[in-house]
């Protein structure tokens, strides 16, 4: 009788429990109705939104992207001394001049009396562009030793009040920009070695990146922000605002990201580049991390190792030692380097942004016009291998380079095969046609499919001794 009833004890208390359990399970599962529609309409809003951000980034900078060679040009005062100061030669790039030869601001104004660069015709300049090849063009509106290269209302250290030239450069530059098709972009310096609320009290180093000037905000809101926004207002729609000279101890992280909210207020379609803010690493060029301001990395000098799926960059680069004219230096990249820079640039999904350095009187020097015909030669006839293509999807095959475009791949030969096969390593693709791009009748060349290889018979010579383009299309879009 007792175990009976200690057993319905042990019923009553089992069955308890369990009702307990049930309870439990039902409360936290109307807890879970509850909370995960919520949770997940935030996570989709969220998504969303990164999704419509991206599309109107994509949007904004298609032409960037499909662009993929521009010219830089650096102009200005510097062209002048050209790399000599009081009869010596002074070390460094041409437009440091002032900086490296510790110039007091009086005697470097002299240079703008003497700045009249009357062989300046921006027609030749956009046409020279263009004959090249390339798309935009990204000119010096103000380097760091401050001086305009445009009518500024703000100061009298431009082109229109301190110099005999008296012609609004940028102004006749958009002009010939908007009637060749070609994208007019500014460069533009934050640091100013001439103003007095920025680092023109630095001197004789105006470099000097431990030095603060207290009324820097006064600068930024009084100067540098009024002339961006003359920059654009009064030219035209602007292709890219390229900051520079970022790393002074006044720029911060918040002032960049107020620059490139202040910059897409005046013209929201414009693109800017990492130097806004303080995300570059360095020389490397590209950004710390998506928390910086700016869309596109800069790595300057040189061209990163890989390509870097889904990061915008551009190596900007000199043809010869300097941005600046300097008269004396003849280290001039061959068309060669050039032409196999821009190939191996585009086959890791990047831009190539060459510079120019125009001489005082307004005028390439010779070497340049040689190496911009000499791109535009192997452009005329290559440019589809370029121009709107992404990185390599095989890396860095032994002969050359690669770009992708849909369903084509090209395949930039620098080392043409001695024994007429070049050997593609792409594992399963099928190869529906390959051919010269040089040849306008575009006649087959015999592919064999290999396991891990497609190889392509080609002829015993080099279209181009430089880069040779195939063109391969493959069924892998
Ligand atoms: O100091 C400048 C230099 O003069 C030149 O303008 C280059 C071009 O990218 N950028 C700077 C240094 O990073």
């Amino acid at each position: 009788m007792r175990e009976k009833h200690g057993r319905h004890w042990i019923v009553i208390v089992v069955t308890a429990l369990a009702l307990l359990a049930a309870l439990f399970i039902v409360a936290s599962c109307q807890q879970d109705k509850k909370i995960a529609p919520a949770e997940k309409t935030a996570m989709t809003t969220s998504e969303q939104t990164a999704k419509t951000e991206q599309a109107a980034k994509d949007a904004r900078m298609a032409w960037w992207r499909d662009g993929r060679f521009g010219m830089f040009i650096h102009w200005g005062l510097y062209a002048v001394p050209a790399g000599t100061y009081k009869g010596k030669r002074v070390d460094g790039i041409g437009e440091w001049i002032m900086n490296n030869g510790k110039i007091p601001i009086t005697e470097y104004e002299q240079y703008a009396r003497q700045f009249n660069p009357i062989g300046f015709n921006a027609d030749d300049w956009v046409r020279m562009a263009k004959g090249a090849g390339m798309k935009y063009i990204v000119i010096t509106s103000k380097h760091h030793d401050g001086f305009c290269l445009w009518d500024s209302k703000v100061t009298q250290w431009d082109v229109m009040d301190a110099t005999p030239f008296k012609r609004d450069i940028l102004k006749e530059l958009s002009q010939a920009c908007k009637q060749h098709g070609v994208k007019l972009c500014f460069y533009h310096s934050i640091m100013d070695w001439h103003h007095p609320d920025a680092q023109a009290p630095f001197y004789p180093n105006y470099n000097d990146t431990k030095q603060s000037n207290p009324n820097f905000d006064r600068y930024v809101d009084t100067y540098l922000k009024p002339q961006i926004a003359e920059l654009l207002t009064n030219y035209g729609p602007i292709g890219v605002m390229w900051f520079d000279g970022e790393w002074i101890k006044d720029w911060t992280e918040p002032k960049g990201k107020d620059m490139y909210a202040y910059v897409r207020g005046l013209q929201p379609k414009i693109v800017i580049n990492n130097r806004v803010g303080k995300g570059r690493k360095g020389m490397e060029g590209l950004s710390k991390s998506d928390e910086y301001a700016g869309d596109f990395g800069t790595p300057e000098q040189q061209i990163p190792p890989t390509g870097l799926p889904g990061v915008d960059w551009e190596t900007c680069m000199t043809m010869n030692d300097t941005w600046g004219y300097k008269s004396y230096d003849e280290n001039w990249k061959s068309s060669e380097t050039l032409i196999r820079n821009l190939a191996d640039i585009a086959s890791k999904g990047g831009n190539f942004l060459l510079n120019v350095g125009p001489t005082p009187e307004g005028l390439f020097p010779r070497a340049i016009e040689q190496r911009l015909e000499d791109m535009g030669t192997w452009m005329a006839v290559n440019g589809q291998s370029i121009y709107g293509t992404t990185a390599s999807p095989i890396g860095r095959p032994e002969w050359g380079r690669c770009t992708a475009k849909g369903d084509r791949l090209y395949l930039h030969v620098f080392n043409w095969p001695a024994d007429g096969k070049l050997d593609v390593p792409l594992a399963g693709a099928k190869p529906v046609k390959a051919y010269l791009l040089a040849d306008r009748k575009r006649a087959s060349l015999p592919v064999a499919a290999g396991q891990d290889t497609l190889t392509i018979s080609v002829p015993a010579k080099a279209p181009d001794a430089i880069d040779s383009v195939i063109v391969l299309v493959t069924n892998n879009k």
